[in-house]
């Protein structure tokens, strides 16, 4: 591993550069005090390293800021946001000063951390730290993937960097060194981290915490790494940025020894420059110090905005230049021109389902992992830019595609990704994946690791991202492995992320059905719940309601056409929808008329007109409600008149037969408890704990 070069320059910087500078910084010192909230600290500290960036070599266009072939930069320390907003203000984007004095207020388009999708020129939300980073990981992978695909000898239309600027709290988050050590593993020598190396964090000194060498921390992970030691040497940092864009087989690692709050006589240096505004008289103070004009705030010099605001003819010459290259590429492989601009785009090709299996009970029982996996394996032969895996879990969750290849260092064409066991790290690179475009990005595990992807599936459904996730070994029924490994909160948990939605289909053929779903979803991400144990498969003779109901959310599978109303409605999913029928057919021999909903996700279910959900859950009818996992949320959707069985505490270490049994999940269960709702004098019962069990009006 080469040792790590240093940089010990003492130089002021130019005139103009330290202009443009104090024009950055000063800019956030006002947004942060006119909205007495936020963070000064950072971008004071760091502006100059990101000048070196932004004026230097950032490939970026602000007239045109998703032109796909730009540099992506991203602010993974979030609360550092005013920088990011500075630099998009000066250098052209649309972000008037207007937004920067409205910074953090209501309606603005300069929120409290940055937020995809609102301010143009923002690559992705941050603000929970570390987060920004794996994403970084996810660009520059899909940047190498895609380079793969589609540059031609002599043409490289696909050709950029991923900057990110990352701060002590990035680096101290776990989730940094899932990410480092994927990405040195991966080679990605064209993701260039710069570091804020300032030594402070929010309680003080990093003295406190985070005294490892991080250098030697990301060294060991294959990057290749700089430290920088004066900051506001432009040339020192600039250089250190071209050594790591020199540096083709590692990714970049650049320490640069920034001071949180540079020129505040007071705060530079303390934790006090971190979260606050400066206060009044001590922005006086460094303004004076740095030779700035107290007043007006906002001031932007006149030579710093035209210095700036050539980013706009040198970024629109760089996408002309692109563009030209991109013609050329066009006339020669028109139909891989075609194929690059469609999946940037996120568009679908003509028929794309076409070939998706359907399934029949004499393909013999099957769980919907397997079938899940079959309908991988035929999408992906239709859509190239599937992209994905499992976190060292492709045997069990089936998504690994059979001559798809590995995506490997530097063979990049591979389409199976692993993740190793890095869950967290997965799901925030898919997210980068899917931030960058070109790619439909999937991960697998099993559903009780769920919980360790849990902010990046926020972030995923916070910015709307298509990104499928494919949770297998879905409940107390996948059995031996215990309670460990049994989920019993995480659907509930994963069916309250807005946005998110989760599909827990019940057979092989609401598994495909539930594929058309994700793939055809282009905003948000979809969670595929799937077992790991084989189900029977639904006929589709008996049974045809099931493709055009699936993306209702609920539909009636087995009804009485006979009977106008129900006695009860048995709704279940996934796989109790097979004890729901079988619950019915015995119930029908005591006279019971049962009718089966098959509600494989409750959020598309939700979103249906009243009308619908009357028709399919009819008011007074009573229900009864059989879901291996927690009753939680069930009361609140379908009103008082509801008894769940379901599961309240952990699970057990059985085979997995045994462990349904025990709790409840069994036909005679079903049946008692649904004599139990049509008889009960109506009144609450607690959560029953012990097996068998049934939560009745209790939530
Ligand atoms: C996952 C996560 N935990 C906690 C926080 C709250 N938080 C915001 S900034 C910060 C640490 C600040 O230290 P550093 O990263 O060095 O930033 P600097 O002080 O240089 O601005 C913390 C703990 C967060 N944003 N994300």
């Amino acid at each position: 591993m080469a040792p790590s070069s240093t940089f010990a320059v003492t130089v002021a910087p130019p005139v103009l550069d330290e202009l443009c500078i104090n024009t950055l910084r000063f800019l956030a010192v006002d947004m942060v005090q006119k909205a007495n909230s936020g963070h000064p600290g950072l971008p004071m500290g760091s502006a100059a390293m990101a000048y070196a960036l932004w004026d230097r070599s950032l490939k970026f266009n602000p007239h045109d800021p998703d032109w796909p072939d730009r540099d992506r930069f991203v602010l993974s320390a979030g609360h550092g946001c005013a920088l990011l907003y500075a630099l998009l203000h000066v250098t052209g984007f649309d972000l008037p000063l207007e937004e920067l004095k409205s910074f953090r207020q209501w309606g603005s388009r300069t929120p409290g951390h940055p937020e995809y999708g609102k301010t143009p020129g923002v690559e992705a939300t941050t603000g929970p730290l570390g987060q920004g980073l794996a994403n970084g990981v996810g660009m520059a992978i899909a940047e190498v993937a895609l380079a793969a695909r589609f540059n031609r000898p002599g043409h490289r239309i696909v050709d950029h960097y991923t900057y990110v600027l990352v701060s002590d709290g990035d680096l101290e988050e776990g989730i940094s060194s899932e990410a480092g050590s994927i990405a040195g593993h991966q080679h990605l020598g064209k993701l260039i981290v710069l570091y804020a190396d300032n030594h402070i964090t929010i309680e003080g000194s990093t003295e406190l915490t985070f005294t490892e060498d991080r250098m030697a921390r990301f060294a060991a992970f294959g990057w290749h790494v700089q430290r920088v030691e004066r900051s506001n040497d432009v040339e020192a940092v600039a250089h250190a940025q071209e050594n790591a864009r020199a540096e083709s087989g590692r990714p970049s690692l650049i320490a640069v020894r920034t001071h949180i709050g540079f020129g505040s006589p007071h705060k530079q240096d303390t934790a006090a420059a971190h979260g606050e505004a400066l206060g009044v008289e001590e922005v006086r103070l460094t303004k004076e110090g740095l030779g700035w004009p107290v007043s007006p705030s906002f001031h932007i010099p006149e030579e710093a905005l035209e210095h700036f605001q050539k980013a706009v003819t040198r970024g629109s010459a760089a996408q002309a230049e692109w563009e030209s290259r991109f013609k050329a590429y066009k006339q020669q492989y028109p139909d891989l021109a075609a194929e690059f601009q469609r999946v940037i785009d996120r568009r679908l090709p003509k028929d794309w389902d076409a070939d998706l299996p359907t399934f029949a009970p004499a393909d013999g029982p099957m769980a919907t992992r397997v079938a899940s996996g079959k309908t991988i394996a035929v999408l992906g032969s239709r859509l190239p830019e599937m992209m994905g895996g499992s976190a060292d879990l492709n045997p069990s969750t089936h998504t690994n595609r059979e001559g798809a290849g590995n995506f490997e260092p530097e063979d990049w064409a591979g389409r199976n990704m692993h993740f190793g066991i890095r869950e967290h790290a997965m799901d925030a690179i898919l997210n980068g994946m899917a931030l960058h475009r070109g790619l439909i990005p999937y991960g697998g595990t099993f559903l009780i690791f769920s919980d360790y992807m849990r902010p990046p599936m926020r972030l995923a459904a916070m910015n709307a991202l298509p990104v499928i996730y494919v949770f297998t070994h879905d409940s107390i029924g996948m059995g031996e492995d215990g309670p460990t490994h049994q989920p019993v909160e995480q659907l509930i948990g994963l069916r309250s992320i807005p946005g998110m939605v989760v599909l827990r289909p019940a057979d092989a053929n609401e598994t495909v059905a539930a594929w058309r779903i994700a793939i055809g979803r282009k905003l948000g991400p979809v969670a595929l719940v799937l077992t790991r144990q084989s189900l029977p498969v639904l006929d589709l003779n008996t049974y045809p309601g099931i493709p055009d109901g699936v993306p209702l959310g609920g539909y009636i599978l087995a009804d009485f056409p006979a009977t106008e109303r129900p006695d009860i409605i048995l709704i279940a999913t996934g796989s109790e929808v097979h004890l729901a029928l079988e619950g019915r057919d015995r119930l029908l021999t005591e006279g019971v008329h049962a009718r089966v909903v098959s509600m494989p996700s409750t959020n598309l279910f939700a979103a249906q007109s009243d009308d619908y959900r009357e028709n399919i859950l009819p008011t007074n009818v009573p229900l009864l409600v059989i879901e291996a996992a927690s009753p939680v949320g069930w009361q609140s959707f379908v009103g008082p008149r509801i008894a769940v069985i379901g599961i309240d505490t952990f699970g057990s270490s059985a085979p997995g037969p045994v462990v349904m049994e025990h709790y409840g999940f069994t036909v005679e269960n079903v049946c008692k408890q649904a004599h139990h709702v049509l008889d009960k004098p109506k009144k609450k019962a607690p959560c029953a704990s012990e097996s068998p069990q049934t939560m009745e009006g209790s939530f």
